[in-house]
Protein backbone atom coordinates (compact mmCIF):
# COMPACT_ATOMS: atom_id res chain seq x y z
CA UNK A 1 0.00 0.00 0.00
CA UNK A 2 2.95 2.30 0.19
CA UNK A 3 2.66 4.77 3.47
CA UNK A 4 5.67 6.13 4.12
CA UNK A 5 4.73 5.52 7.64
CA UNK A 6 7.24 8.16 9.21
CA UNK A 7 5.89 10.83 7.12
CA UNK A 8 2.41 9.80 7.73
CA UNK A 9 3.18 9.67 11.27
CA UNK A 10 4.39 13.40 11.06
CA UNK A 11 1.75 13.96 9.39
CA UNK A 12 -0.67 12.57 11.31
CA UNK A 13 0.28 14.78 14.02
CA UNK A 14 0.43 17.86 12.50
CA UNK A 15 -3.46 17.05 11.48
CA UNK A 16 -4.43 16.02 14.78
CA UNK A 17 -2.68 18.92 16.59
CA UNK A 18 -4.55 21.34 14.20
CA UNK A 19 -8.46 19.52 14.94
CA UNK A 20 -7.31 19.56 18.75
CA UNK A 21 -7.13 16.55 19.44
CA UNK A 22 -3.83 15.12 21.00
CA UNK A 23 -4.36 11.57 22.55
CA UNK A 24 -3.51 9.54 18.81
CA UNK A 25 -0.65 6.97 18.91
CA UNK A 26 2.49 8.07 17.94
CA UNK A 27 4.77 4.81 17.60
CA UNK A 28 3.78 2.57 14.48
CA UNK A 29 6.04 0.15 12.85
CA UNK A 30 5.18 -0.64 9.33
CA UNK A 31 4.16 -3.93 10.08
CA UNK A 32 1.68 -3.38 12.63
CA UNK A 33 -0.19 -1.14 10.12
CA UNK A 34 -2.75 -3.96 8.85
CA UNK A 35 -4.33 -2.60 6.06
CA UNK A 36 -6.47 -4.91 3.36
CA UNK A 37 -6.66 -3.78 -0.77
CA UNK A 38 -9.80 -2.68 -1.65
CA UNK A 39 -9.59 -1.83 -5.03
CA UNK A 40 -13.67 -0.60 -4.99
CA UNK A 41 -15.01 -4.48 -5.09
CA UNK A 42 -16.05 -4.48 -1.53
CA UNK A 43 -19.64 -5.91 -1.44
CA UNK A 44 -20.46 -4.39 1.87
CA UNK A 45 -19.02 -1.26 0.73
CA UNK A 46 -21.31 -1.27 -2.73
CA UNK A 47 -24.24 -2.72 -0.31
CA UNK A 48 -24.25 0.31 1.96
CA UNK A 49 -23.76 2.58 -1.46
CA UNK A 50 -27.47 1.17 -2.76
CA UNK A 51 -29.01 1.19 0.78
CA UNK A 52 -27.51 4.85 1.25
CA UNK A 53 -29.88 6.92 -0.42
CA UNK A 54 -32.78 4.38 -0.11
CA UNK A 55 -32.35 4.60 3.77
CA UNK A 56 -32.07 8.57 3.48
CA UNK A 57 -35.25 8.89 1.21
CA UNK A 58 -37.30 6.85 4.30
CA UNK A 59 -35.36 8.77 7.01
CA UNK A 60 -37.45 10.48 9.28
CA UNK A 61 -34.67 14.02 7.90
CA UNK A 62 -33.27 16.65 9.88
CA UNK A 63 -31.72 14.85 13.23
CA UNK A 64 -32.60 17.99 15.42
CA UNK A 65 -36.60 18.14 14.89
CA UNK A 66 -38.82 16.81 17.37
CA UNK A 67 -39.66 12.82 16.76
CA UNK A 68 -41.86 10.39 16.90
CA UNK A 69 -40.38 9.11 20.32
CA UNK A 70 -42.92 6.16 19.93
CA UNK A 71 -40.95 5.27 16.57
CA UNK A 72 -38.03 6.12 17.88
CA UNK A 73 -38.00 3.22 20.65
CA UNK A 74 -39.63 0.79 18.59
CA UNK A 75 -37.53 0.76 16.35
CA UNK A 76 -34.41 0.98 18.30
CA UNK A 77 -35.55 -2.15 20.08
CA UNK A 78 -36.33 -3.96 17.55
CA UNK A 79 -32.62 -3.43 16.29
CA UNK A 80 -31.66 -4.49 19.96
CA UNK A 81 -33.71 -7.93 19.80
CA UNK A 82 -32.07 -8.44 16.17
CA UNK A 83 -28.25 -8.52 18.12
CA UNK A 84 -30.33 -9.87 20.97
CA UNK A 85 -27.23 -12.07 22.14
CA UNK A 86 -24.30 -9.67 21.64
CA UNK A 87 -23.51 -6.38 23.19
CA UNK A 88 -25.19 -6.23 26.56
CA UNK A 89 -23.37 -8.22 28.55
CA UNK A 90 -19.84 -7.70 30.08
CA UNK A 91 -17.82 -10.99 30.40
CA UNK A 92 -15.98 -9.80 33.04
CA UNK A 93 -17.12 -11.97 35.57
CA UNK A 94 -16.24 -15.52 32.86
CA UNK A 95 -13.03 -13.46 31.48
CA UNK A 96 -11.43 -12.41 35.08
CA UNK A 97 -13.49 -14.76 38.10
CA UNK A 98 -13.98 -12.58 41.15
CA UNK A 99 -10.71 -10.78 40.74
CA UNK A 100 -11.65 -7.46 40.17
CA UNK A 101 -8.09 -5.76 39.86
CA UNK A 102 -8.56 -6.16 36.00
CA UNK A 103 -5.72 -5.37 33.73
CA UNK A 104 -7.60 -2.67 31.88
CA UNK A 105 -5.09 -1.28 29.09
CA UNK A 106 -3.02 1.81 30.30
CA UNK A 107 -3.97 3.88 27.28
CA UNK A 108 -7.54 3.99 25.98
CA UNK A 109 -8.31 2.48 22.42
CA UNK A 110 -9.86 4.61 19.60
CA UNK A 111 -12.32 3.44 17.13
CA UNK A 112 -12.59 5.32 13.86
CA UNK A 113 -16.16 4.34 13.07
CA UNK A 114 -20.10 5.35 12.53
CA UNK A 115 -22.55 4.32 14.51
CA UNK A 116 -24.87 2.70 11.27
CA UNK A 117 -22.47 0.53 9.85
CA UNK A 118 -23.10 -3.35 10.72
CA UNK A 119 -19.15 -3.92 10.91
CA UNK A 120 -18.63 -1.13 13.29
CA UNK A 121 -21.31 -2.47 15.53
CA UNK A 122 -19.25 -5.86 15.45
CA UNK A 123 -16.59 -4.36 16.81
CA UNK A 124 -18.80 -2.55 19.33
CA UNK A 125 -20.51 -5.23 20.26
CA UNK A 126 -17.23 -6.90 21.20
CA UNK A 127 -15.83 -3.85 23.06
CA UNK A 128 -18.76 -4.29 25.58
CA UNK A 129 -18.38 -7.81 26.09
CA UNK A 130 -15.01 -7.40 26.89
CA UNK A 131 -16.05 -4.18 29.31
CA UNK A 132 -13.22 -1.76 27.35
CA UNK A 133 -13.50 1.67 27.37
CA UNK A 134 -12.75 3.73 23.87
CA UNK A 135 -12.17 7.23 22.32
CA UNK A 136 -14.81 6.80 19.74
CA UNK A 137 -14.28 9.07 16.59
CA UNK A 138 -17.30 9.22 14.37
CA UNK A 139 -16.66 9.09 10.80
CA UNK A 140 -20.05 9.98 9.06
CA UNK A 141 -20.58 10.73 5.52
CA UNK A 142 -19.92 14.02 5.02
CA UNK A 143 -17.25 14.23 8.15
CA UNK A 144 -15.18 16.96 7.88
CA UNK A 145 -12.96 15.56 10.41
CA UNK A 146 -12.17 11.89 11.09
CA UNK A 147 -12.71 10.50 7.80
CA UNK A 148 -9.54 12.27 6.60
CA UNK A 149 -7.66 11.18 9.67
CA UNK A 150 -7.89 7.51 8.77
CA UNK A 151 -7.50 8.16 5.23
CA UNK A 152 -4.11 9.95 5.68
CA UNK A 153 -3.77 7.25 8.40
CA UNK A 154 -4.71 4.32 7.22
CA UNK A 155 -4.34 4.86 3.09
CA UNK A 156 -8.31 4.62 2.91
CA UNK A 157 -11.82 5.39 3.87
CA UNK A 158 -12.77 2.03 5.56
CA UNK A 159 -14.60 1.23 8.70
CA UNK A 160 -14.01 0.62 11.50
CA UNK A 161 -10.36 1.33 12.07
CA UNK A 162 -9.08 0.75 15.25
CA UNK A 163 -6.08 2.12 17.09
CA UNK A 164 -4.47 0.55 19.69
CA UNK A 165 -1.65 2.82 21.29
CA UNK A 166 -0.71 -0.22 23.80
CA UNK A 167 0.91 -1.99 21.57
CA UNK A 168 0.79 0.73 18.43
CA UNK A 169 -1.11 -1.65 16.40
CA UNK A 170 -3.72 0.05 13.99
CA UNK A 171 -6.30 -1.78 11.43
CA UNK A 172 -8.90 -2.13 9.44
CA UNK A 173 -11.42 -4.99 9.02
CA UNK A 174 -13.73 -5.96 11.89
CA UNK A 175 -13.35 -9.25 11.93
CA UNK A 176 -9.28 -9.38 12.40
CA UNK A 177 -10.08 -6.14 15.41
CA UNK A 178 -12.55 -8.18 17.09
CA UNK A 179 -10.38 -11.04 17.15
CA UNK A 180 -7.52 -8.94 17.95
CA UNK A 181 -9.36 -7.43 21.11
CA UNK A 182 -10.26 -11.02 22.67
CA UNK A 183 -6.88 -12.08 22.03
CA UNK A 184 -4.79 -9.16 23.07
CA UNK A 185 -7.65 -8.49 26.17
CA UNK A 186 -9.98 -11.44 26.51
CA UNK A 187 -7.07 -13.29 27.87
CA UNK A 188 -6.76 -14.89 24.62
CA UNK A 189 -10.52 -16.36 24.58
CA UNK A 190 -12.28 -16.80 20.99
CA UNK A 191 -14.91 -14.27 19.99
CA UNK A 192 -18.49 -15.16 21.47
CA UNK A 193 -20.26 -17.13 19.75
CA UNK A 194 -22.21 -16.47 16.57
CA UNK A 195 -20.73 -12.70 17.02
CA UNK A 196 -18.49 -12.80 13.72
CA UNK A 197 -20.57 -14.96 11.47
CA UNK A 198 -23.94 -13.13 12.47
CA UNK A 199 -23.04 -9.59 10.79
CA UNK A 200 -24.10 -11.08 7.61
CA UNK A 201 -27.54 -11.71 8.89
CA UNK A 202 -28.99 -9.68 11.11
CA UNK A 203 -26.32 -7.20 11.64
CA UNK A 204 -27.76 -5.06 8.93
CA UNK A 205 -31.11 -4.74 10.79
CA UNK A 206 -30.25 -1.88 13.35
CA UNK A 207 -28.99 0.17 10.12
CA UNK A 208 -31.95 -0.74 7.87
CA UNK A 209 -34.54 -0.60 10.87
CA UNK A 210 -32.40 2.91 11.86
CA UNK A 211 -33.22 4.35 8.44
CA UNK A 212 -30.10 5.45 8.41
CA UNK A 213 -29.73 7.16 11.39
CA UNK A 214 -25.78 7.38 12.68
CA UNK A 215 -24.70 7.95 8.98
CA UNK A 216 -24.77 11.07 7.97
CA UNK A 217 -23.29 14.11 8.94
CA UNK A 218 -26.16 16.59 9.66
CA UNK A 219 -25.90 19.82 7.54
CA UNK A 220 -25.51 21.95 10.76
CA UNK A 221 -23.36 20.73 12.95
CA UNK A 222 -20.80 22.87 14.50
CA UNK A 223 -17.21 22.60 12.06
CA UNK A 224 -14.79 23.43 14.91
CA UNK A 225 -14.35 20.36 17.45
CA UNK A 226 -14.86 20.71 21.08
CA UNK A 227 -11.69 21.33 23.20
CA UNK A 228 -12.75 18.03 25.44
CA UNK A 229 -14.11 15.02 24.43
CA UNK A 230 -17.52 14.38 25.68
CA UNK A 231 -18.63 11.15 27.94
CA UNK A 232 -20.93 9.04 27.42
CA UNK A 233 -22.07 5.68 29.51
CA UNK A 234 -23.61 3.16 26.99
CA UNK A 235 -23.60 -0.56 26.24
CA UNK A 236 -24.12 -1.07 22.23
CA UNK A 237 -27.58 -2.85 22.23
CA UNK A 238 -29.28 -0.75 24.58
CA UNK A 239 -31.81 0.85 22.34
CA UNK A 240 -31.96 4.45 24.47
CA UNK A 241 -28.33 4.45 24.19
CA UNK A 242 -28.19 4.03 20.61
CA UNK A 243 -30.46 6.70 20.02
CA UNK A 244 -27.71 8.78 21.63
CA UNK A 245 -24.65 7.71 19.86
CA UNK A 246 -26.37 7.87 16.48
CA UNK A 247 -26.50 11.71 17.75
CA UNK A 248 -23.17 12.35 18.34
CA UNK A 249 -22.01 10.34 15.08
CA UNK A 250 -24.28 13.57 13.15
CA UNK A 251 -22.33 15.45 15.00
CA UNK A 252 -19.17 13.99 14.82
CA UNK A 253 -18.52 14.51 18.30
CA UNK A 254 -15.43 12.69 19.51
CA UNK A 255 -16.16 11.37 23.03
CA UNK A 256 -15.01 8.45 25.52
CA UNK A 257 -17.31 5.54 25.26
CA UNK A 258 -17.80 3.94 29.02
CA UNK A 259 -19.38 0.63 28.11
CA UNK A 260 -21.45 -0.54 31.42
CA UNK A 261 -22.81 -3.63 30.28
CA UNK A 262 -24.43 -6.16 32.89
CA UNK A 263 -22.04 -7.34 35.27
CA UNK A 264 -19.73 -4.91 34.17
CA UNK A 265 -17.63 -3.74 37.37
CA UNK A 266 -17.48 0.20 35.79
CA UNK A 267 -21.12 0.19 37.23
CA UNK A 268 -20.08 1.40 40.14
CA UNK A 269 -18.55 4.36 38.04
CA UNK A 270 -21.92 5.15 36.94
CA UNK A 271 -23.74 4.98 40.46
CA UNK A 272 -21.02 7.29 41.65
CA UNK A 273 -21.38 9.67 38.67
CA UNK A 274 -24.86 9.99 38.43
CA UNK A 275 -26.41 8.34 41.01
CA UNK A 276 -28.41 5.75 38.84
CA UNK A 277 -26.87 2.27 37.04
CA UNK A 278 -29.30 3.32 34.16
CA UNK A 279 -27.66 4.13 30.71
CA UNK A 280 -27.21 6.39 28.63
CA UNK A 281 -25.83 8.56 31.14
CA UNK A 282 -23.77 11.76 29.60
CA UNK A 283 -21.20 14.17 30.63
CA UNK A 284 -19.83 16.86 28.61
CA UNK A 285 -16.73 18.49 30.61
CA UNK A 286 -16.92 21.34 28.20
CA UNK A 287 -20.24 23.01 29.79
CA UNK A 288 -20.25 21.51 32.75
CA UNK A 289 -23.51 19.25 31.77
CA UNK A 290 -24.62 15.67 33.04
CA UNK A 291 -27.55 14.11 31.77
CA UNK A 292 -29.40 10.71 32.00
CA UNK A 293 -32.49 11.25 30.02
CA UNK A 294 -31.86 10.62 26.35
CA UNK A 295 -34.74 13.20 24.90
CA UNK A 296 -32.93 15.37 27.17
CA UNK A 297 -29.46 14.67 25.82
CA UNK A 298 -30.56 14.64 22.35
CA UNK A 299 -31.53 18.07 22.34
CA UNK A 300 -28.82 19.22 24.66
CA UNK A 301 -26.81 18.06 21.93
CA UNK A 302 -28.11 19.63 18.69
CA UNK A 303 -28.53 22.91 20.43
CA UNK A 304 -24.98 23.09 22.10
CA UNK A 305 -23.24 21.11 19.30
CA UNK A 306 -25.05 23.79 16.23
CA UNK A 307 -23.52 26.01 13.97
CA UNK A 308 -26.65 28.34 14.43
CA UNK A 309 -28.99 29.19 16.94
CA UNK A 310 -32.05 26.53 16.52
N1 LIG B 1 -14.63 -6.23 5.41
C1 LIG B 1 -14.70 -4.96 6.08
C2 LIG B 1 -15.90 -4.21 5.53
C3 LIG B 1 -15.94 -2.81 6.08
C4 LIG B 1 -16.88 -1.93 5.27
O1 LIG B 1 -17.26 -2.23 4.13
N2 LIG B 1 -17.24 -0.82 5.85
C5 LIG B 1 -18.05 0.14 5.13
C6 LIG B 1 -19.10 0.70 6.06
S1 LIG B 1 -20.27 -0.50 6.55
C7 LIG B 1 -17.19 1.28 4.67
O2 LIG B 1 -16.13 1.51 5.22
N3 LIG B 1 -17.63 1.98 3.65
C8 LIG B 1 -16.92 3.11 3.13
C9 LIG B 1 -17.55 4.38 3.53
O3 LIG B 1 -18.42 4.42 4.39
O4 LIG B 1 -17.11 5.38 2.99
C10 LIG B 1 -14.84 -5.18 7.57
O5 LIG B 1 -15.33 -6.25 7.97
O6 LIG B 1 -14.42 -4.30 8.34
Amino acid sequence: MGIGIHEENFFVQILLTQKGITSFPTQFSHENVAVSEDNGSNPSTSVLSVLCPLLKLFSAGDPSQERNYILEVATSTLATMARLPWGSRSRSDSLYGKDTSIEYPPMCLQLFEFEACPFCRRVREALTELDLSVEIYPCPKGSVRHREMVRRFGGKEQFPFLVDPNTGISMYESSEIVKYLFQQYGKGRNPSIGLLESTLFTGWMPTILRAGRGMTLWEKARVDPPLNKLELFSYENNPYARIVREALCELELPYILQNVGTGSPRTRLLLETSGSKEVPYIIDPNTGTQIGDYKKILSYLFQTYSKVTL
